[in-house]
């Protein structure tokens, strides 16, 4: 495309201050801007920035309720019986291969204060060992444990990792000086979600720097676009791939391919799978999943009413008031790979965009000068993996409680600003774990000793590994109290 037709699209798409100076820009600068611009559709951006921008503020339409029974369990009540056949169920699936993980590795992590990708993070646990580290020698403990449970020998569980522009080089080259922390590399495959333009609140595309648009990721909702643009849902073929396990980047206690979540949801037949936990407070930063117009949804916290977030009710069984809205999403997803063979139907205009308001570094068309702003000045627009939910009716889809103080506790917040969902408590919640897991296998933990690092390596994510008699005496890294 010329530099005239460049200029025409996007003057016809109202997005011709992109332009503003050019003129005065050295050749080379030129160049970035103009291949920059080449890479975005300004007709498909302004008429996105119409519609988010368009969007009233959605009161709560009474139709939204809690999720009927018949699409939920818990491994809370669930008879041991019936955690043990999803848990069978699932270990055969795996056994098969036909098992994948994909890891949502494109979020910034502002709220962190670590330029790093969130997976790089030290929690400070006595091994040092980052979020990637857990999360890979989980794959490596749990293809270990399906091979001696089933006798089969190569049990693979491939794992998919989605960055975004600004992670995914400094990902890439972590697994690498990692060594990939002992996975087969022919089993890992990095691929990307695509970026959006940041926009004024008039719906403008704002400049980061004369050459240079302001760009964010387009949300975990870019998945799906990127699973079929980046050739994933066709290695899934390739490789006889049914069943995918999807989840947040920042939960210490993640169980990767849950065998019991991948049987829970292999024997209900459902398409969709999500795991919640029990939401700790009104004001909690969860999504929470409901029956909205009678399909399954989730209202992110950004976007949920007051009312709605402190409303409760009087529980049966316990006669004390909870919230009437309390299944939190925790980003921990089951997708058959038959509904993600779906996507490009429905990929491009059925997902939502949501509207998140953020201080945006951009330059002044007036003066030229670069702003830093103190507060929002701008718009990035993101899809919200979950929005595909509405798509479902209860029968294909489920949703399974699980503990949080076993399978949920997130990195969102600096340590020592917040006080929750942090380092410090990222840390205490797995070592709380360990500790019971090697009471629970018959050890003697002295009180001074506040928990335990039980290495995913030993035990997968509970302490199988001792029940079954496999270990005798490992040497655990524990924190003493405080
Ligand atoms: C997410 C959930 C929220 C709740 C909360 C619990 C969504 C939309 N919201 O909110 O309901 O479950 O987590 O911790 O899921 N990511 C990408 N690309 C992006 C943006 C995010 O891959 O463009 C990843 C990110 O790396 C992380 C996950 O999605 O693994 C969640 O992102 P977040 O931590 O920014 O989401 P949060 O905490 O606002």
């Amino acid at each position: 495309m010329s530099l005239e037709e460049l200029q025409e699209t996007y003057a016809t798409a109202g997005q011709s201050q992109v332009f503003t100076f050019y003129d005065s820009l050295d050749e080379s600068s030129q160049k970035l801007l103009v291949s920059q611009l080449a890479t975005i559709d300004p007709a498909r951006v302004s008429r996105i920035a119409e519609t988010v921008l368009s969007q009233a503020p959605e009161s709560d339409p009474s139709e939204i309720t809690p999720l009927p029974e018949s699409a939920t369990a818990s491994v809370l009540t669930a008879p041991p019986s019936q955690i043990e056949e999803w848990e069978k169920i699932g270990t055969s699936l795996i056994a098969q291969n036909s098992v994948a993980v994909v890891l949502l590795a494109g979020g910034q992590g502002t709220r962190l204060g670590s330029s790093a990708p969130k997976g790089c993070f030290d929690i400070g646990l006595p091994s040092h060992k980052s979020l990637f580290e857990l999360q890979a020698e989980r794959i490596v403990s749990l293809q270990n444990l399906v091979q001696n449970r089933t006798g089969k020998t190569e049990v693979i569980i491939p794992w998919y990792i989605m960055t975004s522009g600004p992670t995914r080089a400094p990902t890439e080259t972590f697994f690498k000086e990692h060594s990939y922390f002992g996975l087969d590399p022919s089993n890992i495959k990095f691929f990307e979600q695509g970026v959006l333009p940041c926009i004024d609140n008039s719906g403008k595309i704002l400049l980061e720097g004369k050459d240079k648009v302001a760009v964010a990721p387009d949300g975990n909702g870019g998945i799906y676009r990127a699973l079929v643009q980046e050739d994933v849902l066709l290695d899934f073929a390739k490789r006889g791939i049914k069943h995918v396990h999807a989840y947040c980047v920042d939960n210490c206690l993640v169980r990767m391919a849950d065998p019991v979540f991948l049987g829970f949801a292999e024997s209900r037949g459902v398409l969709v799978a999500t795991k919640s936990v029990p939401k700790r407070h009104p004001k909690e930063n969860v999504g929470l999943i409901v029956a909205k117009d009678g399909h399954p949804a989730v209202i992110e916290y950004s976007e949920i009413s007051d009312e709605m977030a402190h409303r409760t009710v009087v529980d049966s069984e316990s006669g004390k008031k909870v919230l009437a809205f309390r299944a939190a999403n925790i980003v921990n997803h089951y997708y058959s790979v038959e509904y993600l063979d779906t996507i490009p139907t429905w990929s491009e205009n059925y997902l939502p965009y949501h509207i998140a308001r953020k201080k945006i570094p951009c330059v002044d068309l007036e003066t030229g000068e670069s702003i830093s702003p103190s507060k929002p000045n701008g718009i990035k627009m993101e899809q919200f993996i979950f929005d595909c939910f509405p798509q479902l009716d209860f029968a294909q889809f489920g949703n399974l409680e699980v503990r949080r103080e076993d399978e949920f506790s997130p990195l969102k917040n600096k340590a020592g600003t917040v006080g929750e969902d942090d380092a410090d408590t990222s840390r205490a919640d797995l070592l709380k774990q360990g500790k019971r897991w090697v009471v629970a296998a018959g050890a003697t933990v002295s009180d001074d000793v506040a928990g335990v690092e039980v290495p995913p390596l030993i035990s997968y994510v509970s302490n199988l590994l001792f029940h079954e008699g496999t270990v005798s005496s490992v040497r655990l890294g524990y924190e003493r109290s405080s």
